[in-house]
């Protein structure tokens, strides 16, 4: 009887937990996505691009939601235009939507920010134009947006001098947003209470930013100047942290484990301002971005953009980063700068819907989905393999409950480029071992001693098997997830009933 009692309490608190977790706080999203900026060519709707971006392997996307757009055609807009449709039969999900209010100018502040947020009635305000389309756009994409962002980089500035007076005075002059770090929080303000009325399990995260003394002046300022009741701080209207990362501009080396490398840093100095403000959030990237060839002073090449991408998955996981959206789907061939050869595919625009080609590089993306897609990153696997390896090589293990699937090459960080980076001989325990190279090819080598097998990695990850051929070859992992599951509510349903 007591212990029927104790374990009837146990449950009831597990279902607390996952109640109130549910209000904020919890991603049910998978562990790690690689998401797109579409962008936009004359031409193609939205719903042409879905299967360009499964060519891809991508299975998140970050679409732009402008009020007015939607004022003009109705907020069910890209359900009616298959946008969405186009995009999940393409194997997307957990999108991230960032609403900003006028369609062809970011930096457009409504007027009626400061009227009230609610009526007497406790429905939202109509006259507050803003405040009325998140509530439209939460009440219409609930089921499939769950991250949405406020405004596209409020925090870039022409002169980055200007970026560390924000660590003590509050950024006044923000020319892409067009208003001042009070305005902004009173955009988060009314973000964070209507969308979350609507769907408490949505996230509201600060628009890409570039800066984290602008993060820090969020979680310390209100949406009034001289207004510092705790109650009232940025700090409490979000709970996701979203930034751009443009490697180029984050490091003058030119591989792709100095890309990471600059990442990391980029990611950390955020860290360090949410830790002390103790800030509760989830961490996504909304634009990165590698060009494929070399352009207006700065680097790129197929391999640079195809090994940070392929190693990028791992690095974010690591430092808990759940989506990184690619910057972006296709090239602009009338762009002169960097920006303009960051495309997973060559420029399409006056090509026919079918005849879209893919760029060489893109191709490791599929690869990563194809093997490690519905794996996670096993981080004691991981540490084990790690121990293993010469130095120089660096190596990730992912698991799906049945089999392990590993990520391994060469770091290029001292080398001017991955090409350039020497090839190192790794020896790992088995009979035999596949390898899967960035475009799918296997390679099946067998031990001589029937213990090790040898084989040798560059800067490019390979996909690496340890006594099995590879995906698909063990039994799904996802049915005996199923059924471990029912197995623990039979187990549970019999015990309460003792
Ligand atoms: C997010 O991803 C998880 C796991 O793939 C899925 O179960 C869930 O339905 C997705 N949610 C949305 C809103 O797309
Ligand atoms: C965008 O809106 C702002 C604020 O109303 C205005 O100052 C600016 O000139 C507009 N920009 C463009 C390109 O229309
Ligand atoms: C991942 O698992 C799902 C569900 O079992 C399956 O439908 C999908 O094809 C798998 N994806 C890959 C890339 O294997
Ligand atoms: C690559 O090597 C550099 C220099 O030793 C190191 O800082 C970096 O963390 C390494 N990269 C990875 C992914 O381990
Ligand atoms: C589940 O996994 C176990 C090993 O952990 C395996 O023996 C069993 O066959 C799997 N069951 C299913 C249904 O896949
Ligand atoms: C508002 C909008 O995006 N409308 C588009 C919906 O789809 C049709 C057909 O692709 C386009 O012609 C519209 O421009």
């Amino acid at each position: 009887m007591k212990n029927k009692h104790l374990l009837n309490f146990l449950i009831l608190n597990i279902l607390i937990v996952f109640v109130v977790a549910q209000k904020s706080g919890t991603y049910n999203g998978p562990q790690y996505t690689n998401g797109i900026n579409a962008g936009y060519k004359e031409g193609w709707s939205n719903s042409d691009l879905g299967p360009l971006m499964g060519e891809a392997g991508i299975r998140s996307q970050r679409m732009k939601f402008p009020c007015t757009f939607f004022q003009k055609y109705g907020y069910k807009i890209l359900y009616d235009n298959n946008s969405f449709g186009s995009a999940k039969l393409a194997g997307q999900s957990n999108f991230t939507a960032f609403i900003t209010y006028d369609h062809g100018n970011d930096s457009f502040v409504p007027a009626k920010i400061y009227e009230p947020i609610w009526d007497d009635n406790n429905n939202v305000n109509k006259g507050n134009e803003f405040a009325y389309c998140v509530y439209q756009i939460v009440t219409t994409y609930k089921a499939d947006v769950k991250i949405y962002e406020i405004f596209n980089e409020p925090d870039w500035v022409s002169d980055w001098k200007v970026v560390s007076t924000w660590a003590t005075s509050p950024p006044l002059d923000l020319p892409r947003f067009g208003g001042n770090i009070y305005s902004y929080i009173r955009l988060l303000r009314i973000a964070w209470e209507v969308a979350k009325s609507v769907d408490p399990t949505c996230f509201i995260a600060v628009g890409g930013l570039g800066y984290p003394n602008f993060l820090d002046a969020i979680l310390r300022y209100s949406d009034t100047a001289g207004n510092l009741d705790p109650l009232s701080l940025g700090i409490n209207y979000i709970d996701a942290v979203s930034t751009h990362f443009y490697p180029m501009y984050g490091t003058s080396k030119t591989n792709s484990d100095a890309y990471l490398t600059a990442y990391i840093e980029l990611q950390n100095s955020f860290k360090q301002v949410a830790k002390r403000h103790s800030l509760n959030a989830i961490w996504i990237v909304t634009e990165t971005g590698v060009a494929t060839k070399s352009g207006d002073g700065y680097y790129g090449s197929e391999e640079l953009a195809r090994n940070y991408f392929l190693k990028l998955p791992s690095i974010s996981t690591t430092l808990g980063v759940r989506q990184n959206h690619i910057f972006i789907l296709g090239d602009t061939n009338s762009g002169s700068n960097a920006f303009a050869n960051m495309g997973l595919f060559y420029d399409y625009q006056n090509v026919d819907k079918d005849k879209a080609i893919i760029k060489p590089s893109s191709k490791g993306l599929k690869t990563w989905d194809l093997h490690l897609s519905n794996r996670t990153l096993d981080p004691s696997s991981t540490e084990s393999i790690q121990s293993k390896m010469p130095s120089g090589v660096v190596a990730y293990a992912y698991n799906d409950g049945l089999s392990l699937c590993y990520l391994i090459w060469a770091n290029s960080s001292s080398f001017e480029t991955d090409e350039d980076t020497t090839s190192i001989q790794i020896s790992l325990e088995g009979s035999y071992i596949s390898v899967y190279n960035y475009l799918n090819d296997i390679d099946k080598f067998t031990s001589d001693n029937g213990k090790t097998v040898s084989i040798s990695v560059d800067s490019t990850p390979q996909f690496i098997y340890i006594d099995i051929e590879g995906p698909g070859s063990g039994p799904s992992s996802a049915s005996n997830i199923t059924y471990s599951f029912y197995l623990l509510i039979i187990l549970i349903f019999f015990a309460i009933s003792l």
